[in-house]
């Protein structure tokens, strides 16, 4: 939109900047920043605009933005272009994220290199790296306290490793994901060493405070992130002589966006990594951007604004980059994630649905998917352009987040139901096989997070120590089934290192004095390569897992159905223990494929009567697209096997 105000300060910017830029080749940055900029300066402007600096903050962005263009290499602004033409290229079903800790997958930048044929032979497509940047030893939290936003770590490698990763990747068709750690630093990045050397303009860059007036009023309404190891949201330091506010470890101090210059900053660290050829952005604890006297201090408006600006700022320069929201919240707060618009992500095009992940988890407890099948109608539709990261583990622990009245309308009381779940899933509950670990338990409220790994918490790995080929079989079905569904639910499944190989429990991080009080290491191993040659061991556990992800991998590329185009509609059914759903293709093929998935240990049955009614399926033809078996109905009954699962098109 045009519109004077906003456009003769732009007149005035672009005059100051000719000076500056040597590139001329700025046609296409202009056209997106003409487009932009009055949404721009309306949200820097809501955000900033009382200030006195705030005509010179406005300039300041542009001359990043304009530097970080000038920067950009020729052949990811080629793929700028490329990606505007086909807008909702991340859509499509082909796309397989997994996620890695490089320094325990791969050693290094360069060992990782080597691995890409193995994630290549899964299907792997997308590649998210996890944080890898300079944080102090004993201190870092698996790389979220970073030091330095622009170096990484020396034990991972260099800028120049990360280049040549990034060429071979491009070569294979693989996109790059990495992290922007955008809520907080390490207390010894450079900032918070100048704010603690006295420097007012680096203390405003951090929330800081001379007593404990107004944290203390914080404190009243804010909830801790990590009760056991920081309580309380606040730190004393004692050089400084102040409090600083820190959410998560005492040791990553929350940034203040109230202030420009450190909105302007992050935007130039998401640059630069985009620059570097990352394709997507994971934007890490987006909740928790913005803070507030008075409110739980997540999922502010003003952090959904910093969101907006920072997209918009981000078309602007690099338009093919996508943002992850890494923000585990309610369904109707995660959804504003990707931006209340019509039909364009504003924030983030791709966000965690960690309500399907932790549903997941109470189906797999319960054997019935009631609450699965509740709590799937909160998620609300998405927006076109927009899409679901869908996982089963992730390097955190599984939280609880149900909502009460789903738990009630299941039949449970709410309280009960998560001591159950947490009771199973942490070994004291009689019937479990599951080995997971608490973590984060809050004495406070009684809330418990769980940790632990994909296959530890199915039960392999008591059905290993039992020597039970039945468990062993259940457990290997589970891990199938489970990716199953995010396989074909509807976004960018997201698998994690070593569950392809049921990864158990790594339990030596007890031994590590810096880890020990972090549960979450129990499923952060070492990757181990010589159990992952055993997938090729016909008949061996590994084998069994990894030849049938890889199968389940190939076959969801080829349905295009799969894509996620809010193409879903959930089927009620009769049967407790079954997760029902449809995903059709109403633009190239008409298709529908019906998914059904049993959380039993039993067989179980779906009458399809009404289905074959509607026209769903001639029932003499039914086949399932993920064994190529065709489905032979008895008196319109299905029978799914235990633990099992049906891609089912007519
Ligand atoms: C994120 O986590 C990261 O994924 C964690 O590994 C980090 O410890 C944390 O941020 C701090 O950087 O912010 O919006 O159980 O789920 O902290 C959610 C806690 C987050 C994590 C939560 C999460």
């Amino acid at each position: 939109m045009y519109e004077q105000v906003s456009h003769s300060m732009l007149n005035d910017i672009l005059i100051e900047l000719e000076h500056d830029i040597k590139d001329k080749n700025l046609q296409h940055f202009y056209i997106r920043l003409g487009a932009n900029f009055y949404a721009i300066y309306c949200l820097f402007h809501q955000l900033y605009g009382h200030r006195p600096d705030f005509k010179a903050q406005m300039h300041n962005l542009v001359k990043t933005l304009t530097r970080s263009y000038a920067a950009r290499p020729q052949a990811l602004r080629k793929l700028d272009l490329a990606r505007e033409k086909e807008h909702d290229w991340f859509l499509s079903q082909k796309w397989i994220g997994y996620a890695l800790y490089c320094k325990e997958f791969s050693e290094n930048l360069a060992g990782l290199q080597s691995k890409l044929a193995y994630l290549q032979d899964l299907g792997i497509n997308m590649l998210h790296i996890m944080p890898i940047l300079d944080c102090p030893k004993g201190k870092s939290d698996g790389g979220y306290a970073v030091r330095d936003f622009r170096k990484i770590s020396p034990e991972i490698g260099s800028l120049s490793d990360l280049d040549a990763l990034v060429k071979n990747l491009k070569k294979r068709g693989m996109l790059l994901a990495l992290d922007v750690v955008v809520n907080h630093t390490s207390d010894e990045h450079e900032w918070a060493i100048k704010a603690r050397a006295g420097e007012k303009s680096y203390q405003d860059y951090y929330h800081v405070f001379d007593d404990r007036e107004t944290p203390d009023m914080y404190e009243e309404t804010m909830p801790e992130v990590f009760p056991e190891t920081s309580p309380g949201n606040f730190t004393w330091d004692p050089d400084m002589g102040k409090w600083v506010m820190t959410v998560f470890n005492h040791y990553q101090w929350d940034l203040n966006y109230k202030n420009p210059a450190v909105f302007i900053e992050m935007v130039d660290i998401i640059l630069f990594w985009a620059n570097r050829g990352a394709d997507i952005i994971r934007l890490d604890a987006v909740a928790f951007l913005w803070k507030k006297i008075g409110s739980t201090c997540q999922n502010e408006r003003e952090a959904h604004l910093i969101l907006q600006l920072m997209k918009d700022c981000c078309q602007v320069t690099a338009p093919g980059v996508l943002f992850i929201a890494e923000a585990i919240v309610a369904p109707v707060e995660v959804i504003k994630y990707f931006g209340e618009d019509a039909i364009n992500a504003k924030e983030c095009e791709i966000a965690y649905n960690a309500t399907l992940m932790a549903l997941l988890w109470d189906a797999v407890a319960t054997k019935k998917a009631r609450l699965l099948n509740l709590g799937i109608k909160s998620i609300p539709d998405k927006l076109e352009r927009a899409t679901w990261l869908n996982y089963i583990r992730c390097h955190d622990d599984i939280g609880l987040g149900f909502d009460d009245s789903d738990i009630r309308l299941a039949g449970y009381d709410p309280r009960l139901h998560r001591k159950f779940l947490v009771d199973y899933y942490t070994g004291n509950h009689q019937v479990s096989s599951a080995r997971g670990v608490a973590f984060g338990s809050n004495k406070k409220n009684g809330d418990t997070r769980i940790a632990g790994s994909l296959a530890s918490l199915v039960g392999l790995e008591a059905a290993i120590e039992a020597n039970d080929p039945i468990a062993i079989q259940e457990a290997i079905q589970t891990i199938l089934l489970l990716h199953s569904v995010i396989l074909a639910f509807g976004g960018i499944p997201l698998l994690y290192y070593g569950d392809a190989i049921g990864t158990l429990n790594d339990v030596s991080y007890l031994l590590d004095e810096h880890k020990q009080h972090d549960s979450r290491w129990v499923h952060r191993p070492k990757l181990d390569w010589s159990k992952a040659s055993l997938r090729k061991q016909h008949g061996s556990i590994e084998q069994k897992i990894f030849s049938g992800l890889k199968k389940m991998i190939a076959v969801r590329k080829e349905i295009s159905a799969f894509a996620d185009h809010n193409n879903r509609e959930l089927l009620e059914t009769d049967n407790p223990h079954l997760f029902v759903f449809s995903r059709f293709d109403n633009i190239n093929t008409y298709s529908r494929i019906l998914v059904i998935c049993n959380f039993d240990n039993n067989p179980q049955q779906l009458n399809i009567e009404d289905l074959c009614k509607k026209g769903f399926f001639q029932p003499h033809a039914i086949r399932d697209l993920h064994s190529g078996d065709s489905i032979e109905p008895h008196d319109h009954l299905i029978e799914i096997p235990a633990l099992g699962f049906y891609w089912l098109q007519t």
